[in-house]
């Protein structure tokens, strides 16, 4: 018999030889934490705030406003970050806005990270939708495009430059988009001067959410030493009781630092040690990552501390510390079946959105938790980030809970040929690294999304998306990749390059409305034709119906609650047959019930959700409990207090 040792080494090794991860990032996007050596400042809170309201809303530029305190340059608003500032203030004008924005405010900065030349002091957004400028004391230090990653600046130096002056941090936002911006959408000028007021515009996108625009992640400043853990990626295996993580830290500011590794459990015990940038950390009798209702220990995370030393030119050591939590999972994907840690998976969950009353996109604590209490009483498993990557706590929330996560770069609505050009190409593939460097090492992702449907019939998109996933493959060998399609499965050029099909229908609501009684065949026939052609396993990314919360309608009709109830019930009759296939998940459009732009089919936003925005139950929140628990105690290893009577549950 070979020995699990061996083999474990030489599977990983083998793995990162052809995974180079940190030559291929140029920069990591470890998130920031604190330690012995590093420290963090948060700068959430209230901003001063102006919109560029003129014309060509190129007024901040013209005038510089970045170069003395935006109070001085005009009228300001407080505006809460991290926040959408769409709905904040009564104003119409500022809801709708499109262009730039300006944010500033002053922090005071600890003198000691001034005044050591060895500490980085690194500004960092989680996220500012959709272009970004930053300023700090009128000097440009960044910018950045894409709404939905972090992105950051070391502005030592320019606190340097000046150690009296007061920080001012400046942070022009434009969400404007183009056909070439991940999602794309296009400014289009209304000239008739008998229907439109001069120079009026609007912005065509081609996805159903609103555009939120501000800053909607944490603003923070935090610290390391001149030399430091750049960035770090773990790959995990096990075999017979055996665990091995395999680790590659990238260190910047010096090539003579020395590392050690050390892994403790969750009682702070050391269970495995290594030393230099690259190795692999065996595990004896180690705890696995499982998800949620799949084992009675789901989201076990082992603390991974990298101590980096090096020595300085006077001969003191000088250390970093960072401390990355890892779970020890494998995914694999068969011709019919999602595995995790060898197991058959079946993705019982949601799709979700960054969004709720006032807040828009910006990121918002007591609404996370709420949401996973939600998700946990409901039974699901798993969620998409439908359609952009979301907040990271958000992801540290699902490796802790054993939430599983398919994680979506923001390639939603590529509908435009134009929109599959170079640049656009370009861009995505550079969104598809940011967001894999971001979330490489979190267990809770087990696939990347790179995009939601998209023209995927049209002739160039063949040849994008083979690029598209065959890059996200490179950077990532360890996960599958899927994009999710509504198109038709003989016309589909991207299929052939994905992993897993993930296919979104609304029966009986788009197509034939009203016609419950048409969802079993043709959900049957979706699942034949795809399954038929390419032999992969196939998700249910999409699903559902509007409801007008406390609308009833006996026999059902569209927009009362007992028509989502029926439409979910037909669907799931077909999923119970075909899960004993091929078909892997389910995940219901959507979550919560979410705001849009204005249209002639949204009723104040999308009403799919099963719950309300303000995460109430409808009907239809029941009835996928009852099932999800169901499937949770037919497949998984519940612990006795988790097992739901099933009969306790409310059906409508
Ligand atoms: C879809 C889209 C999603 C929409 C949903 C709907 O296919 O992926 O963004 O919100 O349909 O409700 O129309």
């Amino acid at each position: 018999m070979a020995c699990p040792v061996k083999h474990l080494q030489l599977h990983l090794i083998l793995l990162f030889a052809l995974w180079d991860v940190c030559s291929m990032i140029n920069s990591g996007m470890l998130f920031p934490r604190e330690s012995s050596s590093r420290e963090i400042k948060e700068l959430n809170g209230l901003w001063s705030f102006r919109a560029d309201l003129s014309p060509n809303r190129n007024l901040g530029f013209e005038q510089a406003w970045y170069k003395r305190r935006l109070a001085e340059t005009g009228p300001v608003l407080d505006m809460p970050v991290p926040a959408s500032y769409n709905d904040i203030t009564q104003d119409p004008k500022l809801r709708d806005f499109i262009g730039w924005v300006w944010y500033d405010r002053e922090v005071v900065v600890p003198s000691r990270w001034v005044a050591d030349k060895n500490i980085r002091v690194v500004l960092r957004v989680g996220s500012a939708h959709y272009s970004s400028v930053v300023w700090v004391n009128g000097v440009k230090v960044t910018e950045h495009h894409g709404g939905h990653l972090p992105f950051e600046a070391e502005i030592g130096g320019v606190l340097r430059g000046d150690p009296t002056a007061p920080c001012r941090i400046t942070i022009a936002v434009n969400n404007t988009l183009t056909l070439q911006t991940l999602p794309p959408g296009n400014i289009q000028y209304l000239n008739d001067p008998s229907r439109y007021p001069k120079g009026y515009f609007v912005q065509n996108t081609y996805f159903d959410f609103f555009n939120y625009a501000g800053i909607h992640r944490s603003v923070l400043l935090y610290t390391t030493p001149q030399t430091y853990v750049n960035d770090i990626a773990v790959v995990t295996d096990f075999a017979d009781g055996l665990g091995a993580i395999a680790y590659d830290v990238a260190v910047s500011g010096s090539s003579n630092a020395s590392l050690k590794v050390t892994l403790t459990d969750g009682e702070g015990r050391c269970v495995a040690a290594a030393t230099g940038p690259k190795g692999v950390l065996k595990v004896v009798d180690a705890t696995l990552w499982w998800p949620y209702l799949m084992h009675e220990r789901p989201g076990f995370l082992y603390n991974m501390e990298v101590c980096l030393q090096v020595a300085s030119a006077r001969g003191e050591v000088l250390e970093d510390r960072y401390t990355l939590p890892v779970g020890i999972r494998t995914v694999k994907v068969t011709s019919t079946q999602f595995l995790i840690n060898n197991k058959p998976f079946y993705f019982h969950g949601v799709n979700k959105h960054e969004d709720s009353d006032i807040r828009g996109k910006g990121f918002d604590w007591p609404l996370v938790v709420k949401d996973f209490n939600l998700m946990k009483w409901l039974g699901a498993n798993s969620f998409r980030t439908s359609h952009y990557p979301y907040d990271e706590e958000i992801l540290h929330m699902c490796d802790r809970h054993g939430i599983v996560v398919i994680d979506e770069s923001p390639g939603v609505g590529i509908r435009d040929i134009r929109s599959f050009g170079n640049a656009s190409l370009a861009h995505h593939l550079d969104v598809m690294g940011e967001l894999v460097t971001r979330d490489k090492n979190h267990p809770s992702v087990v696939m990347w999304s790179v995009a939601n449907e998209p023209a995927s019939e049209m002739p160039p998109a063949g040849l994008y998306f083979e690029t598209v996933i065959a890059h996200t493959k490179a950077l990532d060998p360890t996960r599958p990749v899927t994009y999710v399609t509504n198109s038709n499965y003989a016309r589909d050029k991207g299929a052939p390059f994905v992993d897993v099909i993930c296919v979104n229908s609304y029966l009986s609501w788009y197509h034939d409305p009203g016609a419950l009684e048409v969802i079993s065949l043709q959900l049957n026939t979706q699942f034949e034709e795809w399954y038929g052609k390419y032999k992969k396993p196939i998700i249910q990314s999409e699903y559902g119906a509007d409801v007008v919360p406390g609308l009833h309608s006996d026999p059902p009709v569209m927009f009362s609650e007992e028509y989502q109830v029926m439409v979910l019930r037909s669907y799931h009759e077909v999923f119970d047959q075909k899960r004993k296939q091929y078909v892997i998940g389910e995940l219901i459009w959507n979550f919560a019930d979410f705001m849009t732009a204005q249209g002639v089919t949204r009723v104040v936003g999308n009403k799919k959700g099963i719950f309300t925005r303000q995460r109430q139950p409808k009907a239809g929140a029941y009835t996928l409990r009852e099932r999800y628990w169901r499937i949770a105690n037919e497949t998984g290893l519940l612990p006795p207090w988790t097992k739901y009577p099933c009969s306790q549950l409310r059906s409508p």
